[in-house]
């Protein structure tokens, strides 16, 4: 989709700082990160909502977040993740490409809420 932000990063159009990358799955750093080593992770392909996936492209990026949760928790030391999903406009989803957050958390956050942390 040529005004998708997340396209134009796929394309190598707008930069990013990639952490993983397969052939359906693109996982990248916050641009506006809530903790150090939040990450977004995506398919490739453009599809605005969870419910919009195909089941196999839907499955390659769910697996990708438990692969690479723990090694994102191990690479910040943290002890903690928040997995999100701003799924929808309503729900806060600012950018039409599905992604999942993978925030990582540390005690010092205060166990508190991930909308704790805005701001
Ligand atoms: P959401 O509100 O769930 O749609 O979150 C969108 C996230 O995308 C937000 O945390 C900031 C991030 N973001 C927006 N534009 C860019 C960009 O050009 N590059 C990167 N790396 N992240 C971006």
């Amino acid at each position: 989709m040529s005004d998708c932000v997340f396209c134009s990063i796929v394309d190598g159009e707008i930069p990013s700082y990639t952490v993983y990358e397969d052939d359906d799955v693109m996982a990248f750093l916050d641009a506006n990160p809530l903790s150090r080593g939040h990450t977004l992770v995506i398919p490739k392909a453009h599809h605005e909502r969870i419910n919009d996936l195909p089941a196999d492209l839907s499955t390659a990026v769910f697996d990708a977040v438990h692969d690479l949760t723990p090694r994102i928790e191990a690479a910040v030391d943290a002890e903690a993740t928040t997995v999100a999903v701003n799924n929808g406009t309503a729900a806060g989803q600012e950018v039409p490409h599905v992604h999942v957050h993978v925030v990582p958390r540390s005690e010092s956050d205060g166990g508190r809420p991930i909308h704790a942390l805005i701001e």
